[in-house]
């Protein structure tokens, strides 16, 4: 498998057209998947200036194709969208040009990789700073953003905002659930369940990291005195945790997590109030336009006294002095939470209370069935009847 960076332009007809069509092409390519896409760009034609400006984006892939399949792959793809035969530097369709496949380095006659003008073009530097900027060109030993800052191109690159999301229109139509999260009050299960889902859909599985928060024992002693030390501390370790979900693993096709960002939330509300609850709000605003939405969450209720037992019999030291009414508070805001507020990602909610998985072979096939089965059934209970 390599790593490959193509650049795609196209200056007449519907350019944004053209662009999207190159890229689904491409992602029909055998052995091959997209893995990141820039932003669009509006750009000054660079070399020959009397033409029309150009769109242009850079994409990551990976693929098993050698470089010369990929080659005649990206010349087919331009005939196939009309492209046609004009004078070198005219105005085209579309064009789709190698930048870069691993570090190679090839250089035979009217086939050289990396490209060899790409460290002169901002239309190739600017979109490929954004989704590889400490890739290094293996000719000239430095970084995409280091070439950037040393070129002499004066060719104008303008940023299309971000309105037209290129990654739709290379999904499939009907999504497939990649990112599964699971959800429940301390002692639901969470975390064994993303444990054993993930060792069956082999997938990359993502724990929270609790113990690490040095509030968390104290708070359990006091909860009003150190309320905003630890919430503070969970947003801020959950954020970064979260942002590393984004770096998607090629290698698993599901991803899963014992935890939602948006719990945080829910402990905030119980546990912050007034100019606390204010402040904690304004940085969550700020920071959840950045976390991944989860394609399915999993909501594990149990009863009180159940997860009461589930958390004496696990015995964590920090969790000695969880409290009944705590759990109880925790238990309300959770089906509130999730009933009424939670309206990102569906939600499939499992009565944990009465069924074993951990134990019980039936139960986890059951489990299994319904979240691997069509979209429209996560919005049915489980176990209806239970609630
Ligand atoms: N492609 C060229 C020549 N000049 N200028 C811009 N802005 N964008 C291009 O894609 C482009 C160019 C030759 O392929
Ligand atoms: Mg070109
Ligand atoms: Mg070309």
């Amino acid at each position: 498998m390599s790593f490959v960076y193509l650049s795609i332009g196209s200056n007449i007809g519907d350019r944004i057209g053209y662009i999207k069509k190159a890229l689904v092409a491409l992602s029909k390519l055998p052995k091959t998947k997209i893995t990141k896409i820039s932003s669009l760009y509006e750009t000054e034609p660079y070399g020959r200036k009397e033409q029309p400006w150009f769109v242009n984006i850079v994409v990551e892939m990976f693929t098993e194709l050698s470089p010369v399949e990929l080659f005649k792959k990206c010349k087919s793809i331009e005939a196939k969208l009309g492209r046609q035969v004009r004078e070198r530097w005219a105005e085209r369709e579309i064009d789709i040009d190698i930048l870069l496949y691993d570090d190679l380095v090839i250089s035979s006659e009217g086939f050289k990789i990396p490209h060899p003008d790409m460290h002169n073009r901002r239309f190739v530097l600017i979109p490929l700073s954004e989704i590889a900027p400490r890739v290094i060109h293996p000719l000239f030993k430095k970084s995409i953003s280091e070439l950037l800052i040393e070129c002499k191109d004066t060719a104008k690159v303008i940023h299309i905002p971000e309105k037209i999301d290129l990654k739709k229109t290379i999904e499939p139509e009907v999504k497939e659930i990649k990112y599964i999260a699971i959800e429940g009050v301390i002692g639901a299960g969470k975390t064994s369940l993303a444990k054993m889902l993930g060792e069956r859909l082999n997938a990359k599985v993502v724990l929270e990291q609790y113990y690490e928060n040095p509030f968390l024992e104290k708070f359990y002693q006091n909860r009003e005195r150190y309320a905003f030390q630890t919430q503070i501390f969970f947003l801020l370790s959950r954020y970064r945790q979260q942002l590393e979900l984004l770096q998607r693993d090629l290698f698993h096709e599901y991803l899963i997590t014992d935890y939602i960002f948006d719990k945080d939330k829910i402990f905030a509300h119980i546990n912050l109030k007034g100019d606390e609850l204010k402040l904690y709000e304004m940085l969550v605003s700020l920071l959840e336009k950045n976390v991944p939405t989860p394609d399915l969450v999993i909501y594990l209720q149990s009863s009180v006294e159940r997860l009461m037992f589930n958390i004496r019999k696990r015995g964590r030291p920090y969790e000695k002095n969880i409290s009944e009414d705590y759990i109880r508070e925790l238990f309300e805001a959770y089906n509130e939470f999730f009933f009424n507020q939670y309206k990102k990602s569906p939600v499939l909610v499992i009565n944990a209370t009465e069924i074993d998985f951990v134990n019980n072979k039936e139960d986890f096939e059951d489990l299994i069935n319904k979240i691997l089965s069509p979209r429209k059934s996560y919005f049915e209970y489980y176990n209806p009847g239970k609630r």
